[in-house]
């Protein structure tokens, strides 16, 4: 199935040959990680293993090559490699090199990073950039993101997404370089309602499954707990209930930990706390640091992040006057804050919005964004649109971004193409290129013109909270075309995807754009009374055209 195989991947420094080269096939893939970049080139990004042979003769690699292997691929650490160009990056721990040469008949292709993740990146890029049906490009590149942390928080209301679809959204992360997984579904009932209960068997076994392919894949994996519902800070059962639940969850391997405090009372609920804690940041701080005591007994380089219960710019002073300054004071300086940005779900995120912060908090700062999420109020969007209005600047202010998703899963992945886009190339960022670019990750090509379409018509989202109409340029002469162009857009995707999870998840704002181009045109041909009752019809949970078609009806749209 077409599930977003290749992601773009800016290049930091490029000096690539226009001129495409037919290598000699198969690229022998030499050296010690020949079975790692086997499986990243052809289980990762689906290349065809034909073309591609893990050499395992001899150590001595290239001298134990038959006489036919003229096309060799080598990955190497940084300190192996002698000739890195003079500005690579030493220190950043995600920058990767990729050059392909000509020497003599050979094809030599040689990718250099600092950590095996490091690697993994280069070979993506590699694949994306300098291979394409037609030859293989010659030359060099170099790369490493703008964000250190980049990834996701499944921390969304509504029902948590299943075991297969966690899978397959860690293996998208793999592919668009992103390095984090913040696992805290609001409604895991372990997580958050009985944070106190450890897991059942089969959920720990899920659990531990996913930690061990994260691992595999070089992601974080970040498990949430959030107890702030019920907790009673003072009580020293409780705070060992959560240290015995936190164990459970570092006995199947996981290593980092977010203690999530958002969404809870703002005030302390029992008289023991009241009495023992001088103020909410003073609870928070004890627990948190109650934590950090915990998990550097059991981690030998523990990492903990926390939400604050003012989360956003618009809560600063919601709990209290001094809430986050003094938790800046009592929280250890490594704890990373979790924040939405100037609001909830920020429209655009300055970076004063993370100077705001910092003169409250002198931890570090990673954003917990809250788009594409259309959970609670916002259920009826269909959040698909790129991300936009996140300064580059924050990079210089904040680990990264953290985006929490939709509910569905494969739909989820079409914003965060763009977003894998960003953190990699922050100033150089076009929300309208990246969104084509990731419509063809998508779904391809014709299918991708009609996934535009329906963008057009699922604008609205904190982001774009009053997008000008896509009716607004219409003639009313040109309406029933229109809305025969809806239709047959909703048709062919539903049809013709080749991403057929990715229309599971969007089948009902398809039907919502079918039936309304259906009302269009229903109109237009003088059937008021056939659209009328079509419209009575319509799913009141999904929003897509709906509300301009009416709009435009109602301004003087008679049926003719
Ligand atoms: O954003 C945070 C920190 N908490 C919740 C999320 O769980 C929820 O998904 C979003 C969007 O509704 N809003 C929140 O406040």
């Amino acid at each position: 199935m077409h599930s977003f195989p290749l992601p773009s991947c800016p290049a930091k420094q490029s000096n690539l040959h226009p001129e495409l080269h037919e290598p000699s096939l198969p690229v022998y893939l030499i050296g010690p990680y020949g079975q790692l970049a086997f499986d990243v080139i052809c289980g990762l990004l689906r290349q065809e293993v034909q073309y591609f042979l893990p050499w395992t003769g001899g150590s001595a690699a290239r001298s134990s090559l038959p006489a036919e292997a003229e096309t060799t691929l080598c990955l190497y650490l940084t300190d192996d490699y002698p000739s890195l160009p003079e500005e690579f990056p030493m220190s950043q721990r995600e920058a990767y090199f990729v050059s392909a040469r000509r020497s003599q008949q050979a094809l030599k292709i040689d990718i250099v990073g600092g950590t095996e993740t490091a690697l993994r990146y280069g070979l993506i890029a590699w694949v994306t950039n300098f291979v394409s049906r037609e030859g293989m490009r010659l030359g060099w590149q170099t790369g490493w993101p703008d964000f250190e942390v980049r990834g996701i928080v499944e921390g969304f209301y509504g029902p948590p997404w299943s075991h297969t679809d966690r899978l397959s959204m860690l293996s998208f992360l793999d592919r668009y370089r992103f390095n984090t997984y913040l696992y805290a579904p609001k409604d895991d009932i372990y997580h958050r309602q009985r944070w106190r209960d450890v897991y059942p068997r089969r959920e720990r076994q899920k659990l531990q499954e996913l930690a061990d392919d994260a691992a595999r894949r070089g992601i974080h994996w970040i498990y949430g707990i959030a107890p702030g519902l019920t907790i009673e800070y003072s009580s020293q059962q409780d705070v060992d209930a959560l240290m015995a639940k936190v164990d459970s969850v570092i006995d199947l391997g996981i290593q980092e930990v977010a203690l999530l405090l958002d969404d809870i009372p703002e005030t302390m609920l029992y008289e023991s706390d009241r009495r023992r804690f001088a103020s909410v940041a003073a609870s928070h701080a004890y627990l948190a640091g109650q934590l950090w005591d915990f998990l550097q007994t059991r981690i030998d380089r523990p990492r903990l992040l926390l939400c604050p219960t003012e989360y956003c710019g618009a809560m600063m002073g919601s709990v209290g006057r001094d809430y986050l300054s003094e938790l800046g004071r009592h929280l250890p300086e490594t704890v990373e804050i979790l924040w939405t940005g100037p609001d909830i779900c920020s429209q655009t995120i300055p970076v004063d919005d993370a100077e705001a912060v910092a003169e409250k908090l002198p931890q570090p700062l990673v954003y917990w964004d809250n788009y594409p999420v259309n959970d609670c109020a916002m259920y009826k969007q269909l959040h698909i649109g790129p991300f936009q209005g996140r300064d580059p600047g924050l990079k210089d202010h904040s680990l990264g971004f953290l985006a929490n998703p939709m509910w569905l899963p494969e739909a989820s992945k079409l914003p965060l193409a763009t977003l894998a886009r960003f953190c990699w190339d922050a100033f150089s960022y076009q929300p309208a290129r990246a969104f084509e670019e990731a419509m063809q990750q998508a779904v391809a090509s014709p299918a991708s013109l009609h996934l535009q379409r329906l963008a057009e018509t699922c604008r609205q989202s904190p982001l774009d909270p009053s997008p000008a109409s896509p009716l607004a340029d219409t003639p009313h002469a040109e309406l029933g075309d229109y809305g025969r162009s809806l239709k047959e857009s909703a048709q062919f995707l539903a049809q013709f995807s080749p991403n057929q999870r990715f229309i599971e998840d969007v089948r009902p704002w398809l039907q919502d754009l079918y039936v309304w181009g259906d009302i269009l045109v229903l109109w237009t041909e003088g059937r008021g009374q056939e659209a009328a009752a079509l419209m009575s019809r319509t799913n009141a949970d999904v929003q897509t055209i709906g509300p301009y078609v009416e709009e435009r009806l109602n301004a003087g749209g008679d049926s003719q």
